[in-house]
């Protein structure tokens, strides 16, 4: 076939989903971009010529390597770690690292290559990773969790460097376990450098990187509702997970004049119809990073609300944030929320809304941020952190805050540069996968065949 006679969409996702079989998260990803990019490739030859799309999507390195370590019983147990280093066309890889039992080479596939797209968006240099292990936080004794994170890093630390691939937080990685990975790195290396972000505020830290994926989510969704004249303030809100990201998107609603009604975790979620106020949220950042409890406790100690399984989107509220994890939203829920008359979703986790929620959402024109785009202050922040460690500089956090606020109105402004369609309606999926591919796609087309 000349290059020149393009696949459609339809032939180009065969084509990935026969390379990945058994990946369906991964699939699914690519699926959303590659709806998006298709069209708007369409007159644009050069980026089929040079087969752009196709390369994205193939991640340019995994590592996956055994992770062996020591419980406190002397049980010798073995997990598998990975880094995705999909693509790093505009600047170092860059992105989380996830432990979970959940984590697969497809899941870290497609957080790796979400991660391209949103780190594009924000405009500052930093290409797209994931990392990860199968391994399982909960329950393990702080010695456990070190033994671990220091045999994980004896490998990683190979494969990474400041100027190479900064991995951060994500899913059961938090201060605990940068600190005993930064460590380690430093340790093997006898190298002081910014090869982590979501460091501790001792040793380099960002003084905003904690708040900033809830918050800029937050920022986000008021950007959404600005573009429309309305606002935060009065609105309820339902918000899923009970981690980082979810509690620090709970405090900014709540800052902002919003009332929380629900958390959730993996056990299921609360519901606080007198709204999760600060010192609630306290009590849950303290249970869960801290005590390392259920959210189920919050109904000991806060008598107004109620536990229920499952996940929060049946409750009635006028917004709406998953902040937990994968595919956490489906069809059914979606369609409850909008007949309960939400008006708005900003997404705080990575693709918690599965395809046929998207659809839901879209049709029933109501205001929805996703992912690469609503999440992407965190990763922004840790920007900002790989910055202050190069030039050995610290910002405070009134500076840092400003710059957060400033960086989800840039997002917000791209997003919709893209995505505005006839009517005002704006399309942020589309607006954000087209400026976020855009810049990507450039630089690659810069570099020849490489
Ligand atoms: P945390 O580990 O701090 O919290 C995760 C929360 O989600 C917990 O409440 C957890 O419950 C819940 N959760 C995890 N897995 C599941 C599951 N399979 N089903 C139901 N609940 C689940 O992680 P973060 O807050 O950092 O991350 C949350 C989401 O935000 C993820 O999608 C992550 O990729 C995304 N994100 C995070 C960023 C960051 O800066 N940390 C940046 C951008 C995106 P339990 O305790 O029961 O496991
Ligand atoms: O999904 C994400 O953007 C993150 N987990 C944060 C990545 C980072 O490098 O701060």
């Amino acid at each position: 076939m000349a290059v020149t006679d393009h696949v459609n969409l339809e032939q180009f996702m065969e084509g990935v989903k026969k390379r990945n079989p058994g990946q369906p998260e991964f699939v699914q990803a690519v699926h959303e971009v590659a709806q998006d990019i298709f069209e708007f490739m369409e007159d644009k030859v050069e980026y089929h010529e040079a087969q752009i799309l196709r390369r994205i999507a193939e991640p340019d390195r995994i590592v996956s390597f055994r992770v062996c370590w020591e419980d406190d019983n002397h049980n010798i147990r073995v997990q598998r770690g990975w880094r995705v280093q999909n693509n790093n066309a505009i600047g170092p890889y860059k992105g989380g690292i996830r432990f979970h039992p959940s984590v697969t080479e497809s899941v870290l596939k497609f957080l790796a290559f979400e991660q391209t797209f949103k780190n594009s968006l924000t405009g500052l240099p930093m290409g797209g990773g994931k990392g990860g292990a199968n391994f399982n936080p909960k329950g393990k004794s702080d010695a456990e969790v070190m033994r671990f994170c220091q045999s994980f890093m004896t490998e990683l630390y190979r494969h990474i460097g400041p100027d190479t691939d900064v991995p951060a937080g994500d899913i059961g990685v938090g201060g605990r376990e940068i600190g005993y990975m930064f460590g380690q790195y430093k340790r093997i290396t006898n190298r002081w450098e910014g090869v982590l972000t979501g460091k501790g505020q001792e040793y380099g830290g960002s003084q905003m990187r904690p708040e900033a994926t809830g918050y800029g989510a937050v920022y986000f969704l008021q950007n959404m509702l600005k573009h429309q004249g309305k606002d935060v303030e009065g609105h309820t809100a339902v918000i899923s997970g009970s981690g980082n990201v979810a509690t620090h998107a709970a405090e900014k609603i709540t800052q902002l004049g919003g009332k929380v009604l629900t958390l959730s975790d993996s056990g299921g979620f609360i519901h606080d119809p007198d709204g999760i106020d600060q010192e609630k949220i306290d009590w849950v950042k303290h249970l869960k990073t801290v005590k390392r409890g259920r959210i189920s406790e919050y109904v000991d100690e806060f008598k107004s609300a109620t536990f229920h399984e499952g996940r929060p989107w049946n409750i009635a509220a006028d917004l709406a944030l998953p902040c937990a994890t994968q595919n956490e939203l489906n069809e059914d829920e979606a369609k409850a929320l909008v007949s309960n008359g939400c008006k708005g979703v900003s997404e705080g986790a990575n693709m918690p809304t599965t395809l046929e929620g998207v659809k839901v959402f879209h049709d029933a024109k109501i205001l929805y941020g996703p992912g690469k785009a609503a999440n992407a202050g965190g990763v922004a922040v840790s920007g900002l952190e790989m910055s202050q460690n190069s030039e050995r500089i610290s910002w405070n956090h009134e500076r840092l805050g400003e710059m957060l606020t400033d960086l989800m109105s840039g997002i917000h402004e791209k997003c919709t540069e893209y995505g505005e369609q006839d009517g005002g309606y704006v399309d942020y999926v589309k607006g954000a996968n087209i400026a976020g591919f855009k810049k990507v796609a450039d630089a690659m087309l810069a570099f020849g065949v490489v």
